[in-house]
């Protein structure tokens, strides 16, 4: 069954959090209504990544969200996660699926229309693709695509397609009404000083979308 994705997709990566831990972090987007939340770490060890993914899979789990395990399939599958997020660079999609096990999603990043392609043949849950717009959060970011790229990639797939990189309160709206599901966001939201009032800012915003899409 296609999956329905939420219109926010949280990604919590320890290095924007100011400070704040995971958990703490976790916690504060599910009391703010966030459903969805991927835990990245792409310095952590594997051990210290498995114990993070753990604090946070069970906050996750106690409040009825899903939880998306970054690159580490394996660790997905040893906390019990709902599913993996793959990039470019790590296990292909199918091989990321085998070890997650069935009934978890998969989603699989791509940042040219050639890998939106090969994403939408593949067995991906959705497509995420980006950066959208220039971020600071990605080490060696790929080129931006802008809405002109979510636009395309909403030509080239009918999976639920999740649009990434630079996206704020200002332009969420606007990627949405260019064609994506949901909005993943890192530092527009995990930055924020006030991240409860943050989230909220968003939710409103991606509320009531345009009729005319
Ligand atoms: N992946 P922020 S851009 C993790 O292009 C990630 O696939 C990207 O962080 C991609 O919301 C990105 O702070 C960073 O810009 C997104």
């Amino acid at each position: 069954m296609p999956l329905v994705i939420p219109r926010l997709y949280a990604i919590i990566d320890r290095t924007q959090a100011g400070g704040r831990s995971p958990l703490e972090v976790a916690d504060i987007l599910l009391r703010s209504g966030i459903r969805l939340i991927q835990f990245r770490d792409k310095q952590a060890s594997a051990g210290e990544f498995l114990a993070s993914a753990a604090r946070v899979a069970e906050c996750v789990r106690a409040a009825e969200g899903v939880f998306i395990v970054n690159d580490r399939a394996d660790i997905a599958r040893a906390v019990g996660a709902d599913g993996v997020h793959v990039g470019q660079e790590d296990l292909p999609v199918e091989a990321a699926r085998h070890i997650v096990g069935p009934g978890k999603w998969v989603g699989c990043s791509s940042h040219t229309l050639e890998q939106m392609q090969t994403a939408d043949l593949s067995s991906a849950d959705y497509v995420a693709c980006g950066p959208v717009f220039p971020t600071a959060s990605k080490v060696n970011a790929d080129p931006v695509v802008g809405l002109a790229g979510v636009r395309a990639a909403r030509r080239l797939t009918r999976k639920p397609l999740v649009a990434i990189g630079g996206i704020t309160v200002g332009n969420a709206r606007a990627v949405l009404d260019a064609g994506a599901d949901s909005v993943a966001v890192i530092s527009g939201l995990i930055s924020a000083p006030d991240i409860a009032r943050r989230a909220e800012e968003f939710l409103k915003a991606l509320v009531n979308l345009s009729l005319d899409l």
